[in-house]
């Protein structure tokens, strides 16, 4: 699809399942109401921040695209118009929003990414919605897309949405983030193949998907690459076309707000009218939605076994629980409170008194001046879900302990707990520790909770909502630069045509073929990597035009090459240019390249204690080199032992003059120094007339020979890395496609 117009300031397009106005009825008149809620006062900031910065390069209005049944022209019409956001509305008809929110949503992914794999729904209505649900928004976003734009997608509801838009908008700077966790391989696995499959791919259309923490990165990546097989590099996803970086933002507050309404008068007020009813006990504050994950039940019989544990506290402190009404109008969240009322009815029968009830519980929401005056005023912030993608009750609690004087109870499964680590970390299901942290809260010095409240808050501070909307758009800006930087120059269609056409041209051609990874895929085992009735067909139509010198240039053993090629008309390398046979002639072999048998051995012996500390790895003995392959050895201990290896092998190669360490693709190799693919290269192009050059291959001994090919030689890698080839095939499989161009229009 064509971007529609050039502009000179870029927007910043947010796509986000709420929006941030609703539209109300006041005194009779329809009016735009802001939603409150962390997202909306980020992109706020983000916008003010633009304007104040006089930003050359956004407009500050943002785009913003949600759900709501109301059209663009009702939320046009109507008061209160912001001058921070455009608002778009996406309509999505009531029966698939149903199984698309309700459904797939909220009965899927949320209980399965807050690992409740038992109470999660596999239905197939529901995902289909989703997928309807996800092109409607992209069928809502697409007609208005402006070349430039900075389109930034928010959350699980929305998890295909930057692959539909990026089928069409190749070039344009896509960001996700993921406001929940994302679980572990396992848990994500649970889902159908298929939806499992789309959802990474759907994730992987953005340039840079973000997550709360390390830990949800390290999942993604790591089911990206189960799934999917692609490439990890750091935090890059190499995929077929594109990279796509995966990074950490915690999500932070608007922590002056907090902190500055939590000191106001109204919220003073507040404070005074709480305390008249609890003027002497200690104050213990939970606020969550209703919700499994939130962990209510487990939080009160902790605060059960803590009454029974330490009973010296009895009639000293009173634990405010807030559980704020949601979706109790489904089966499973009513029952959840009842149980919940039900411990609350049956601790406060155990050990309330005509003058003490340990706990007040209220069934509502909150007003904002009300939550910040219990934040202010309660002892401890008691806040342990089972699960939590970040948590920013948590962040809030502390913005508003301006004095200091309130500890955060935190438990271990909250994003925030990554940040947090001064809290009073705990496991939620474990009633002891809960028990224990309560009694530890309220009993540490005042000195003890000032210092740990006081590197919570500066930490939080710094990194607010701002500084997390910010950084996320400049790295979204900075990933075509870092594109730049990590540049592999995809061969395009354009230039194989071009490429094709110069073959065409031609008279004399030669043309270099590496084998390992480049003609054939690897194999666990190498002896397995046999061509294959298509590789040898291949090779002998190339090899059958009379125009043509095939080289087959490879660190195979020469028995190999002899065994599977001798019949194909071409020319054989073998052990890396340590052996060369020329069309219909006999092997030469350089006297002096052999290893001596002495110092081979000491190589191997070397190399064994390797493999014998590396399951899977082994040694292969070539005719003038030692080679060890850790292919099929698990990568990140195989990686360690390499680099030992490599260390040791060193200090050998220096003591032994002559002799050269090769580290090649998964494969260590020690062979006598002085020749290389690229010195093999040289013996067939020089004093010749060649006026096509071809050289294909996908290890770092294949840089040998790009690097002395001439310039107006073709050289392409195989792979994604950098190269002094002039051109990348990403992918082996895409090789034989290429060389069948040539055979075709040759
Ligand atoms: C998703 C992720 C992640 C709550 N009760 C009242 C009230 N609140 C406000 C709090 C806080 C927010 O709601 C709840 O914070 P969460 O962190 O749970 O945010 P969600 O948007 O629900 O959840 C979560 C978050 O996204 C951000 O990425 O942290 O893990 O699930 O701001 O203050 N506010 C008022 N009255 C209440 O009764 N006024």
């Amino acid at each position: 699809m064509k971007l529609n117009i050039n502009k000179k300031l870029k927007r910043i397009i947010i796509v986000s399942y709420r929006l941030p106005f609703s539209i109300i009825e006041e005194n009779g008149k329809k009016i735009l109401r802001q939603n409150t809620g962390g997202l909306v006062s980020a992109i706020l900031g983000l916008s003010s921040k633009i304007q104040s910065m006089n930003s050359e390069s956004f407009t500050s209005k943002i785009q913003w695209f949600g759900y709501s049944e109301h059209t663009k022209e009702e939320f046009d019409s109507v008061e209160g118009q912001s001058d921070s956001f455009d608002i778009f509305p996406v309509n999505i008809p009531s029966e698939i929003n149903k199984n698309y929110y309700e459904g797939f949503c909220n009965d899927t992914i949320w209980p399965l990414f807050h690992y409740f794999p038992t109470i999660t729904e596999f239905e197939n209505s529901y995902y289909d919605d989703y997928k309807k649900a996800n092109q409607i928004f992209y069928d809502t976003i697409s007609p208005l897309i402006l070349q430039g734009d900075y389109v930034w997608v928010h959350d699980y509801q929305l998890m295909l949405l930057p692959g539909m838009i990026r089928e069409k908008f190749i070039d344009l700077s896509i960001g996700f983030f993921l406001h929940i966790s994302f679980p572990s391989f396992e848990i994500f696995m649970l889902l159908h193949r298929q939806w499992r499959e789309e959802i990474i791919e759907g994730l992987l259309g953005a340039d840079l998907i973000g997550f709360h923490t390390n830990d949800y990165s390290r999942n993604f990546i790591n089911s990206v690459s189960r799934i999917r097989g692609y490439e990890i590099k750091m935090h890059y996803v190499i995929t077929k076309r594109r990279i796509v970086k995966v990074d950490t933002f915690p999500i932070g507050i608007d922590y002056d707000k907090f902190s500055n309404d939590a000191q106001s008068e109204r919220t003073q007020n507040e404070i005074k009218e709480i305390r008249k009813y609890i003027p002497k006990s200690k104050l213990i504050f939970s606020v969550d939605r209703l919700d499994y994950t939130k962990g209510l039940l487990n939080r009160l019989i902790g605060y059960e076994r803590f009454l029974e544990d330490y009973p010296e506290w009895k009639e000293k402190v009173v634990f405010n629980m807030v559980v704020v009404p949601s979706r109790d109008s489904i089966p499973r969240y009513q029952e959840m409170k009842k149980e919940i009322e039900a411990a609350v009815g049956r601790i406060q029968g155990k050990f309330s008194n005509l003058s003490w009830k340990p706990i007040v519980y209220q069934y509502k929401s909150l007003e904002y001046f009300e939550l910040l005056a219990l934040y202010s005023t309660s002892d401890v912030g008691m806040i342990t879900p089972l699960r939590d993608g970040m948590n920013l009750v948590s962040k809030e609690y502390l913005a508003c302990q301006n004095s200091n004087e309130g500890i955060l109870i935190l438990s271990e499964m909250a994003g925030a707990s990554a940040e947090l680590g001064e809290a009073i970390l705990v496991n939620p299901n474990d009633a002891n520790e809960l028990a224990e942290a309560i009694h530890q809260a309220l009993t540490m010095s005042p000195d003890e909770i000032r210092e740990r409240v006081s590197r919570m808050r500066i930490r939080i501070n710094k990194y607010n909502v701002f500084a997390w909307a910010f950084d996320f758009i400049n790295q979204l800006t900075l990933i075509k630069e870092e594109h730049t930087m990590l540049e592999i120059k995809v061969m395009t269609e354009i230039i194989e045509r071009q490429i094709i056409e110069k073959y065409k041209n031609s008279m004399k051609r030669i043309i270099f073929l590496d084998y390992d990874g480049t003609m054939v895929p690897f194999s666990a085992i190498p002896e397995n990597a046999t061509p294959g009735v298509n590789v040898l067909e291949l090779i002998k139509k190339l090899s059958g035009d009379t125009n043509n010198e095939i080289v087959i240039i490879s660190g195979r053993k020469r028995i190999f090459l002899d065994k599977w090629f001798s019949d194909c008309n071409v020319n054989l390398v073998a052990e890396h240019g340590l052996f060369m046979r020329r069309k219909g002639q006999d092997w030469e072999l350089k006297k002096d390249i052999i290893i001596d048998k002495e110092i081979k051995q000491n190589i191997s012996e070397i190399m064994e204690k390797y493999t014998d500390r590396c399951h899977g790895s082994f040694i292969e003995e070539k005719e003038a080199a030692v080679v060890w392959h850790f292919r099929n050895a698990d990568p990140e201990l195989a990686f360690v032992r390499s680099q030992e290896l490599k260390s040791e092998l060193f200090d050998m190669i220096n003591y032994y003059s002559g002799l050269q360490l090769l580290e090649g693709n998964k494969v260590i190799e020690v062979k006598k120094a002085g020749f290389n693919k690229g010195t093999s290269v040289n013996d067939f192009i020089q004093n010749s007339d060649y006026d096509f050059i071809l050289a294909l291959g996908d290890d770092v001994t294949d840089e040998d020979m790009f690097q002395v090919l001439p310039d107006r030689a073709v050289s392409i890698k195989i792979g994604k890395t950098q190269t002094y080839a002039k051109y990348n095939i990403v992918f082996q499989e895409l090789v034989h496609n290429f060389l069948e161009g040539l055979i075709k229009n040759g």
